[in-house]
Parts: C-alpha cells; sequence; structure tokens
C-alpha cells in the first residue's frame, strides 16, 4: 500500500493554516520507517500569538453559552469519533505503530470522553450551603479559567487530546492543542471532527509542530491561562519553571515505573495474563506500563517459567496487521534508548532472560524484542528509570510487606497492581500504596474514563485528569454570598 502523505495544516480561529515561517516536519510509519504518513507545518511563536489571540477572543463569547449548549457539540465530537472510528484508528495504528485493536481502544477512550464530558454540561454541580447570618444564601459555582493550552504526547494520539479538550470546553474554556510531533494526522484528523462539530470560530485551535518550540512559546505567553501537559518529567520540569514564573495555573501528568505484585496465593495464570498485557501492550509505551514484576520467592521460578514461554509466543509486526500482538517503538530515537537501557542492566548486572535487541530485518522498523531482566535489585538503574518499551524487570520478594515496599520506592506514583486472593492483603495494599491508581488482581493499564487519572509524588503536581477530577483543573470555584437582610451584617462577629 502506497500512500501520499497527509498534509497537516494549522488549525486557527477556525481555519486551515500553514504555519507563518514555513517550516516542516515529517511523521513516518515507525513500522515501516521509509514511509512518511504526513507532513505537517512546523509553527513557531508568531503561530503561539496567532493561535492565542483567536483563543483570547472567542472565550469571551465562549464562556457564555450555556454549559448545556456547549455540550451539544461534545455530543456532536462522540458521535463523529464513532462514525470515523476505523479511519482514526487505521492512521493511528500507521503513524504510531500500536496494534489495530488497541488503536480502536484509543478511539473508543475519546468517545468515551465525549459522552461523559458532554454529561457534565447538565451538571457541572456546584454546591450550596448555610450562611452563618440570617437572611443570607450562599452557594459555590464554577467558572471557566481563560485560554488553555494542551500539550499532549503521541502514545495515545486521540485519547489524551480528548481527555484534555473535552472537559475544558464543556468547563467554558477555549483551548490550543499542540499534539506531538509524532502523530501530527491523528490530531489533524480529530480537528477536522472539532470543526464538523462547528464549535464558533477561535474555540479550538490547533499547533502543529516541535514541543521545544511551541511548548515553551505557550508557557511564557501571558494570553495563556493555564497549561496542561502529558510528557516526561524532563519536560515537565522545565515546563513547570515557566509556569511558575508567568503565574499559569498548571496540570502535570509526567512517568511512571509500575509494578505488578504477584503473592504466592495469586491465581497465576490470572497474574501472568495481566503481567503479559500489562508490560508488552502497547510495546510498553504507556506511562501505565508493568515495568517492575514484584514476585514472591514461592512462585518465581514458576511464573517466570510460564512468563518466557508466553512471551516467546507474543506475535511482534506491524500494528495494522490484527494478528500482530506487539507493534514497533515510535521512532528509532525511542529504539535507540530501549537499546541504551539494556547495556545500562548488563553492565549492572542484570541477567536478560529474554530479548534484549532490536529486530533489524523487520522491513526497517522500530521493532524491539520483549524482553525480561532478571537478577535485578530495586537499586538498579533499570528498576528506578522509565524505560517506557517492551522491557520488564523481575525483583523477587519474600513478603507482603517487603512487595509493597519495594513497589513505593521510586520517585514516581502512578499505578499499581496487586494480585492476590486474599482480602485482607487487598485492603492493605489500598491503603498503603503510595500511587494515584492501584488494581486488584488487574493490570497496571486500562484506566477508564470516568474515575479521575493521574499520580502522586514526580509523576504529576497534584492534579488529576478524566472523571469529575479534570473539571477542578479546567474551572475554579467561586463563593457567592447573597444578603437579603436589607442591613450590613457582619460575618463573625453580628451572629455571635
Ligand atoms: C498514558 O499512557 O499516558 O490506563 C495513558 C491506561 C490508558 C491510558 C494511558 N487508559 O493504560
Amino acid at each position: 500500500m502506497t500512500n501520499q502523505p497527509i498534509s497537516c495544516l494549522n488549525y486557527i480561529g477556525g481555519q486551515w493554516q500553514a504555519a507563518n515561517n514555513g517550516g516542516q516536519i515529517e511523521s513516518h510509519n515507525p513500522a515501516q520507517w521509509n514511509e512518511i504518513v504526513a507532513i505537517a507545518t512546523s509553527s513557531d511563536h508568531t503561530d503561539v500569538d496567532l493561535a492565542v489571540q483567536a483563543a483570547r477572543a472567542a472565550y469571551r463569547r465562549w464562556r457564555l453559552v450555556p454549559a448545556p449548549a456547549r455540550a451539544e457539540k461534545l455530543f456532536r465530537v462522540g458521535e463523529l469519533l464513532q462514525q470515523r472510528k476505523e479511519e482514526l484508528a487505521t492512521l493511528m495504528s500507521r503513524e504510531m505503530g500500536k496494534p489495530i485493536a488497541e488503536a480502536r481502544g484509543d478511539v473508543q477512550e475519546g468517545i468515551d470522553c465525549a459522552f461523559y464530558y458532554a454529561g457534565e454540561g447538565r451538571r457541572l454541580f456546584g454546591q450550596t450551603m448555610p450562611s452563618e447570618l440570617s437572611n443570607k444564601f450562599a452557594m459555590t459555582v464554577r467558572m471557566p479559567i481563560g485560554v488553555c493550552a494542551l500539550i499532549t504526547p503521541w502514545n495515545f494520539p486521540v485519547a489524551i487530546p480528548c481527555w484534555k479538550s473535552l472537559p475544558a470546553l464543556v468547563c467554558g474554556n477555549t483551548i490550543i492543542l499542540k499534539p506531538a510531533k509524532d502523530t501530527p494526522a491523528c490530531a489533524s484528523l480529530l480537528f477536522e471532527i472539532f470543526a464538523a462539530a462547528e464549535f464558533p470560530p477561535g474555540v479550538v485551535n490547533l499547533l502543529q509542530g516541535s514541543g521545544e518550540v511551541i511548548g515553551s512559546a505557550l508557557a511564557e505567553h501571558p494570553g495563556v491561562d493555564l497549561l496542561s501537559l502529558t510528557g516526561s518529567s524532563a519536560t515537565g520540569a522545565k515546563v513547570a519553571e515557566i509556569c511558575g514564573r508567568t503565574h499559569k495555573r498548571l496540570c502535570l501528568e509526567l512517568g511512571g515505573k509500575n509494578a505488578q505484585i504477584v503473592m504466592e496465593d495469586a491465581n497465576l495464570e490470572l497474574a501472568l495474563e495481566g503481567a503479559l498485557w500489562g508490560a508488552f501492550g502497547t510495546t510498553g509505551q504507556r506511562c501505565t506500563a508493568t515495568s517492575r514484576l514484584l514476585l514472591h520467592s514461592d512462585i518465581k521460578a514458576e511464573f517466570t517459567a510460564r512468563l518466557l514461554e508466553r512471551t516467546k509466543q507474543l506475535k511482534i509486526g506491524a500494528g495494522i496487521e490484527p494478528s500482530n500482538e506487539i507493534g514497533p517503538l515510535v521512532n528509532p530515537a525511542q529504539l535507540e534508548r530501549v537499546k541504551a537501557y539494556i547495556d545500562i542492566a548488563r553492565n549492572e548486572g542484570a541477567q536478560i532472560l529474554i530479548g534484549g535487541t532490536a529486530i533489524d530485518n523487520k522491513e526497517q522498523g522500530c521493532f524491539f524484542q520483549p524482553t525480561i531482566l532478571d537478577g535485578v535489585t530495586p537499586t538498579m538503574r533499570v528498576a528506578r528509570e522509565e524505560i517506557f518499551g517492551p522491557v520488564v524487570v523481575l525483583i523477587e520478594v519474600t513478603s507482603f510487606e517487603e512487595a509493597i515496599e519495594i513497589l513505593n520506592d521510586t520517585s514516581y506514583g502512578l499505578s499499581s497492581s496487586v494480585y492476590t486472593q486474599d482480602i485482607n492483603r487487598a485492603f492493605q495494599a489500598m491503603r498503603d500504596i503510595e500511587a494515584g491508581i492501584t488494581y486488584i488482581n488487574g493490570p497496571t493499564i486500562g484506566a477508564e474514563v470516568h474515575l479521575p487519572f493521574g499520580g502522586v509524588k514526580q509523576t504529576g503536581n497534584g492534579h488529576r485528569e478524566a472523571g469529575n477530577a479534570a473539571l477542578d483543573v479546567f474551572s475554579d470555584w467561586k463563593s457567592v454570598y447573597i444578603d437579603f437582610s436589607g442591613k450590613l451584617q457582619r460575618a463573625q462577629i453580628d451572629n455571635r
């Protein structure tokens, strides 16, 4: 199949347009690197200015559109995503490599978000509470924040842009999306859908280009009120510095070093299925991916043997072919990064039980073998740093308490999982694990859109995406007091 590269423009103020200074970036098919999927316009700070102007102008009116009417646009987005699900999924699989079934799941996550937040248009609940004074009424209402800059990664090129933009929009904000430079075509197609849903001009804006240029320009820009980023911890720290200095709202969703505990009483087959999906699903390129398996000493040998057997059978290849279970890594740089971590592991004395190498001649794609490292201690770099590839380390534990301690011994805290049949351990895990998400008898991946998503420690900065929690990111509380007594009533004084 030869396809002409898709041309991807910016979308600013309701118009598709090329970036001012004419640069271009390409996205490639990671399963066959010589295939160019898209050629995107490459923006700079002058385009950022234009997008901010458009978003600011539109905000004046959009915030006054009743929330249920704003939500109608979101319902439309949901319907259009459903209609174009297969087209989007196919494009996604070509542009960033994930297996087609997972790509459909990614679009489905966007659809779920659209309907969930559309429903919020008729809720956006505030509270009423009694006043301490007579003839006085007290309540809280949600207010939009303004112009939101959303910087999104390539690993969920539809789901993550949706779960940032849709709650922002229903709350009455206007948005500027800066998608990853590896997935401009997915973003472009999503914006065709936004355009077809007929948001007023300037409410939704798209800036293609490189994060280094546009990301900092957005963070610096005085016309941007809020920035939401999903990306690496290093990028998060950089953006946070700028947003601190420029007093912007900031929501960060950064790395993970997620662990799955398998206790001696676990259903081993279930734990095995969970480990394979958690570690190697999306080729390990999820911030929720399982990168550490903490195995009780009683079952470690048997579990490891079965895990190796099953890993050997995984079918690796282009994601577009439905029988393939593991797609490529997203690009050659990511391939080099994973290779470098294998060298680090080797030098630190870890043992490679399976994998550990790229698959060189698979049509020049960025394929890497699913890899299992044993003999790993919790202090080794491969047990502490986010690799973002199909690499999982095995660590032996001798008690539940030790397992929890090692699970928590990380600078991240996104997702976690425990396989046990013991209800007491399940509740202990809920209480003691330091992570934003804990699964009992399920893998570390697979969060649902109506629950808060995010993590503790260096995974984030205390915010949550998705669910009701995202409304707290994209709106501000206003407390309103209405005094109908007809006289001055002094709080804390006149009611005593
Ligand atoms: C991510 O990797 O950044 O929970 C998001 C999951 C998916 C989302 C992952 N629903 O694995």
